[in-house]
């Protein structure tokens, strides 16, 4: 994201050059802000890096962690590059936002070069590297859990996703330092995102960084549509999955299906930048609403797949939160389903003014509006749970209920967009920005924030401050009003989005309160730092002994937490819905917990360095790929290549933890239990 003079290839005289395109002028040292950023960031990053070292903490992050193949820490470890990458994502729509507020009548501080970046870098992060990373991560750590498993079907796998999820949202990174990144708007469309007119490296940072990462996510929603469909507990028949499992189920399926949509597409561009082809340029049999067409048969149901989880969480909190179990589970799953099928029926609303005729834009049009009905049904669902309920409102019901309430006048707005005839005259204005951040804010981030509060005692044992973290939501919830409100009246005003400056003088106080809703939202952010400073500080106070805090209702709050690394001594015997609370209620009125099982070994996979290795060899193929250096494209890929190769060959693959282990593990388990449930310790009978 910063101010780039074209990177013309320059004749080399013969010479070859070892470097590519890559030369010392590639480094913006004549541009003051995007340098003292990254010095402050690479300074930050050192002085992390020399406390780890110093302290000694090197081998133990290396062993249980970076190499780690554990659905819980890898889970653990998506959240933590989504947090970082809000930050990365916050910072350049503060930017923008600032931008537009002084830049009445005046160019502002951001050249236009540089603005065009930040928004496209703004899109890009958000929705690739925090929103789906902490949808992923949250999945992760809690689906395996609530089926009542010990991992993932395939955990080394997960641990390349991870990994490189990591290396994708690096490379976004090195291009603040190192060339530039795209100017082109977050879904690149040609003919501008072609060579001829965006000739820099920027449109190649995007390709290949999305490339990498998006096999990551490919890979990651195979692992989990396997592991749902196969690995149930005993008896955890698909009528008695968590509707998180099933959100989880159906955003999984839509991985599968659209990201190879996303990949060819983006190929395709690839060769159009680097060899020469004609998909979508302007002539020689190019078309560039083919690109259109493809990038929004994945970018539609790209959409659900970030809210599908989200619903998922909202579904487990108010059915929790409310002490009852959610309302019209089966209509919920069936509301489910049929996002996941329209999901891939309407992706043409997007482009009605391509000018496909009144009847396809009316189909689509319907089609759109169609979807509205399952997801009318799963608020009513919340509200009904919550009706007659004993509600208890924790942060995490206040995320959701903020939720509820914003994202029903999102998806209004989004009903408005769906009539063509309206879409025709708010298409690229503020009204769309303002509609899908009515959407993503609430519908996402609210649910990442209530997932992360749910789960965060089950990952680490405590819970969060509760007083930080309804601080935190009240400003988001009246950040988000102020800052994004004020683009719906803009939008209706006639100003189109991405516009750097203007000469409206009528725009400028709605873009300055949008403004102040920023530095709202900034506040919130600041409460959530602040929160988990306190949270860990306190942790001896907010101590989880019973591993079950919220009173919970589905199988993750029968193990402790943190739970082993096996999750379960013996897999659970689920015996209908909500299994946990089965259990519960059986041992209280029972007055015993369960029978003791039969103890034996766990086999558990052994960790490895396969993801980290191969992803370090990724991200230099990916940065040699933007910068032309082909022989280090070769060895990164024979590098990712190989270290695959020689990490599948390793015969033992996996270590046992002994029976007596697994049993004082569960004896303790056991213990915990029994004086959450007032009941005599089974473990002595
Ligand atoms: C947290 C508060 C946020 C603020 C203040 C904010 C602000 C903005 C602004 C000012 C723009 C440029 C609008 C224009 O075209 O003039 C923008 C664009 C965008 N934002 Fe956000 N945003 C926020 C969060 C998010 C989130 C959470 C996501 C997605 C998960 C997101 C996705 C996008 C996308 C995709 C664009 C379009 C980029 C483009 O035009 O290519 N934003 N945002
Ligand atoms: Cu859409």
């Amino acid at each position: 994201m910063r101010v780039r003079r074209c990177v013309r290839k320059r004749p080399t005289g013969g010479r070859i050059r070892v470097f590519g395109k890559l030369g010392l002028d590639s480094i913006p040292l004549d541009e003051p802000i995007p340098i003292a950023a990254s010095a402050i960031v690479a300074l930050a990053i050192l002085s992390l890096l020399g406390w780890v070292w110093k302290r000694g903490y090197f081998p133990y992050l290396w062993r249980e962690w970076i190499t780690s193949v554990d659905h819980k820490r890898i889970g653990v470890m998506y959240c933590v590059l989504a947090a970082v990458m809000l930050l990365r994502g916050f910072s350049d729509a503060l930017l923008m936002r600032s931008q537009q507020a002084i830049a009445y009548g005046n160019p502002g501080y951001l050249p236009p070069d540089h603005y065009d970046q930040v928004f496209t870098a703004h899109g890009v992060i958000m929705i690739f590297f925090v929103a789906m990373p902490f949808m992923i991560g949250l999945m992760n750590f809690a689906v395996p859990l609530q089926l009542g498993i010990r991992d993932v079907a395939f955990p080394t796998l997960n641990s390349v996703s991870f990994w490189l999820t990591a290396s994708g949202a690096l490379l976004v990174n090195v291009s603040l330092v190192i060339g530039e990144f795209a100017k082109t708007g977050w879904v690149v469309y040609p003919p501008l995102s072609e060579l001829r007119f965006s000739p820099g490296v920027g449109v190649d940072y995007y390709l290949w960084a999305l490339q990498i990462s998006g096999v990551g996510t490919l890979l990651s929603g195979v692992n989990l549509v396997t592991t749902i469909l196969k690995m149930r507990a005993p008896g955890m028949g698909y009528t008695r999955m968590p509707m998180f499992c099933w959100t989880s189920l159906a955003t999984n399926l839509l991985i599968v299906a659209a990201f190879p949509i996303l990949t060819a597409t983006l190929a395709m561009l690839t060769l159009d930048r680097y060899l020469g082809f004609h998909f979508f340029t302007n002539e020689l049999g190019g078309n560039q609403m083919m690109f259109v067409n493809l990038i929004w048969a994945w970018g539609h149901p790209e959409v659900y797949i970030l809210i599908l989880p989200a619903f998922g969480i909202f579904s487990e909190v108010v059915s929790t939160f409310s002490g009852k179990p959610l309302f019209g589970y089966r209509s919920m799953i069936v509301a489910t389903m049929a996002i996941c099928l329209l999901a891939f029926m309407v992706w043409l609303h997007h482009f009605f003014t391509m000018g496909a005729g009144a009847d396809v834009n009316g189909f689509f049009g319907i089609a759109t509006m169609i979807i509205a009905v399952p997801t009318g049904v799963k608020v009513f669902n919340w509200i009904f749970t919550m009706f007659g309920g004993r509600i208890r409102y924790t942060s995490m019901m206040l995320w959701s209920v903020g939720f509820i309430v914003t994202f029903v006048i999102g998806g209004m707005t989004g009903v408005l967009l769906a009539v063509p005839p309206a879409d025709f005259v708010l298409h690229n204005s503020l009204f769309l920005v303002a509609h899908f951040h009515n959407i993503v804010i609430p519908g996402v981030l609210f649910g990442a924030f209530a997932g992360l509060t749910y789960w965060w005692p089950k990952a680490f044992g405590f819970t969060l401050d509760e007083k930080w973290g309804k601080r935190s939501f009240w400003f988001w919830l009246t950040g988000f009003y102020v800052a994004f409100m004020p683009l719906y009246v803009l939008g209706l005003m006639g100003m189109t989005r991405r516009l750097g400056h203007y000469n409206v003088a009528g725009w400028q106080p709605w873009l300055i309160a949008a403004g102040v809703g920023a530095l709202l939202i900034a506040c919130g952010i600041a409460c959530q730092i602040v929160m988990f400073v306190v949270s860990i500080r306190n942790r001896a106070a907010l101590v989880d002994e019973s591993g079950d805090p919220w009173d919970g209702r589905t199988l993750e709050w029968a193990t402790t937490s943190p739970p082993p690394i096996f999750n379960f001594a013996a897999l659970p015997d689920v015996r209908g819905e909500e299994a946990y609370w089965g259990l519960k209620s059986a041992a209280r009125e029972e007055q015993r917990l369960s029978d003791l099982p039969d103890y034996v070994a766990i086999e558990m996979p052994k960790n490895s360095p396969t993801g980290v290795v191969s992803a370090f060899f990724a991200t230099a193929m990916g940065f040699a790929l933007i910068w032309h250096i082909w022989w280090l494209v070769i060895l990164g890929f024979v590098g990712a290549w190989a270290t695959f190769v020689v990490f599948a060959w390793r015969d033992e693959t996996e270590y046992e933890i002994a029976a007596d282990e697994v049993e004082r593990r569960d004896r303790l388990r056991r213990e915990g239990k029994a004086a959450l449930l007032g009941v005599p310790d089974g473990a002595t009978t």
